[in-house]
């Protein structure tokens, strides 16, 4: 199945402290993320890179760059709505403090087709504080939990197509901080941790997951994070922790992505090329997203594996 793949830079890189995503969308595109996309026949529209937008909000001591990061969730969502109107997006970050403007976007325009909006967050953090629990400040642990229609988010725009708990999954997990393990068992969320990969494999609960989706006729938003991945085979990231996604789970992870053909709308965050080896990590997350879109040794029907 080709498409038209609209891909948005978004350079976002105040998230948390140390700088270096704002390189993230160059990275990508200097890989060849778009020749990689159109060798399998899509249609690839670069639409550069989104600016944030002007906002009023002052300054939280506890919270870190609050004005900017509310300034990008008013214009990615914006973008993303645009974006998804015309076709397929790929956000090409930033960190992950992104996913507060795109899924918001995503959300808007799953509504305004009559569909359910899924997201799957693939990410070795659950990333669902409120402003009020994060103990570091850093906005990039937030999304979660402002899409889903938490409260604690004064100043942010309002989230008028919350996600539906049941409608979300995590799969990648092993840092989880005390407020979010709590308000995560009190959830809906589907929530597997690597130790539930290393024992049933990501097969199962990503097909779990997808026929849900399917059977709801939903779109499905996929935020990937480079630190889903186990930092020996994606090191350019901020924060590494040890245990994550094999290449091998990964690319079978966005090969049943593509089998699908859900995906609507992809994130790929927290690429930060200053902390790269020769330009690795970003290929390999190009190649990720190439086997999300199509990529393939051999065309056969996946075995659907329960
Ligand atoms: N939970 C931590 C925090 O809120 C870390 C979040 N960092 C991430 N999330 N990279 O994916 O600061
Ligand atoms: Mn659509
Ligand atoms: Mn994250
Ligand atoms: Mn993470």
């Amino acid at each position: 199945m080709t498409r038209t793949i609209l891909l948005v830079g978004a350079p976002v890189d105040s998230g948390k402290r140390g700088a270096g995503c704002l390189m993230g969308p160059d990275a990508y595109r200097t890989a060849r993320l778009p020749g990689a996309l159109a060798d399998l026949g899509h249609e690839v529209i670069d639409l550069g890179n989104v600016t944030p937008a002007a906002t009023e909000a002052e300054p939280d001591a506890h919270l870190h760059a609050l004005p900017e990061t509310i300034g990008w969730t008013r214009a990615l969502s914006g973008a993303a709505e645009a974006a998804l109107a015309r076709g397929t997006a790929i956000f090409l970050g930033g960190d992950h403090a992104l996913s507060l403007g795109t899924v918001h976007g995503a959300a808007a325009h799953a509504a305004s087709s009559g569909k359910p909006l899924f997201v799957l967050w693939l990410d070795a953090h659950s990333d669902f504080h409120t402003c009020k629990t994060t103990d570091s400040g850093n906005l990039h642990g937030t999304p979660l939990a402002y899409l889903t229609g938490r409260k604690g988010f004064p100043g942010f725009p309002s989230v008028p197509h919350p996600i539906p708990e049941e409608q979300v999954a995590i799969i990648g997990l092993r840092s989880v901080d005390g407020p979010e393990r709590i308000a995560l068992e009190a959830s809906r969320i589907r929530r597997h941790d690597m130790r539930y990969i290393d024992e049933h494999g990501i097969a199962q609960p990503l097909t779990a997951f997808l026929d849900a989706v399917a059977a709801a006729g939903g779109h499905l938003h996929v935020s990937l994070d480079v630190d889903f991945l186990d930092p020996a085979v994606a090191p350019a990231v901020g924060t590494t922790v040890p245990g994550g996604a094999t290449v091998r789970e990964a690319h079978l992870a966005m090969e049943l992505l593509y089998d699908s053909g859900l995906v609507t709308s992809m994130d790929l965050v927290e690429l930060n090329p200053m902390l790269d080896e020769r330009g690795r990590t970003a290929q390999l997350m190009v190649d990720l997203a190439a086997s999300a879109f199509g990529r393939r040794v051999f065309d056969r029907p996946t075995p659907r594996i329960l």
